[in-house]
């Protein structure tokens, strides 16, 4: 069976809230975010940088949560409902919006060390504005795209919605959405997808059945 590796509001979000979209039976292993839970010898023999997501398949392991929507769309999804593969006429898109998804996640990432992580005195002001204006920049980007559609690509609904929706998710906890009407109802749509729920509650949709 498949083992995910999470941790609470992490991008391994991502990974658990596709996994309940896709319908798919795994466990979940959900680990205090600190160095004490990510930084032990077990985990980091499964993860060597000790971070979340990872998925591991039998003799397979998979860190990156990138990599993970991959592999699950290559193994795991083979009609496409949620992956894109090669050859099929979204696949550049789908491999774009991927990618991008940690453009902005790393600039939500970084705002959670300013705001979050970093003792008062050390947190940097500029930092904080840099950040904060390159993920609105980003968040325009997604507005653009948005135009005339629901999701990311134009057929619906599929898994890059859940990369890019967890950075959607992250970045709203620091910059105002109000200025792109169209991601906010984007983000509307992807919190009331039960698998979304779920995995905001930390739930794999499988063990309820
Ligand atoms: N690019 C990686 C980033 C993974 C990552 O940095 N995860 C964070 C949680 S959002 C983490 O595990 N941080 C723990 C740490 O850095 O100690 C991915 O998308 O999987």
């Amino acid at each position: 069976m498949l083992t995910l590796y999470h941790c609470d509001g992490a991008r391994s979000m991502r990974s658990l809230w596709l996994l309940n979209e896709m319908g798919i039976e795994f466990r979940l292993v959900t680990l205090p975010f600190s160095m004490e839970g990510l930084r032990t010898p077990e985990y980091l023999a499964i993860s060597p940088l000790g971070r979340v997501p990872c998925l591991v398949d039998g003799a397979t392991r998979v860190f990156e949560s990138g990599a993970i929507t991959q592999y699950l769309g290559e193994h795991y999804d083979p009609e496409g409902r949620l992956h894109r593969g090669i050859g099929h006429p979204e696949r550049n898109d789908w491999l774009i919006w991927l990618h991008f998804a940690e453009t902005v996640a790393v600039h939500g990432a970084s705002l959670v060390q300013q705001k979050v992580f970093i003792a008062k005195p050390d947190r940097s002001p500029v930092v904080t504005k840099l950040e904060s204006r390159r993920l609105e920049k980003a968040l325009g980007v997604l507005e653009d795209a948005l135009e005339g559609q629901d999701y990311l690509l134009p057929s619906g609904f599929s898994a890059i919605d859940t990369n890019v929706g967890y950075s959607v998710h992250l970045g709203a906890g620091f910059v105002p959405l109000e200025p792109f009407p169209r991601v906010v109802a984007y983000y509307e749509r992807l919190k009331a997808r039960p698998a979304f729920k779920a995995s905001v509650a930390n739930v794999p949709l499988s063990a309820q059945a």
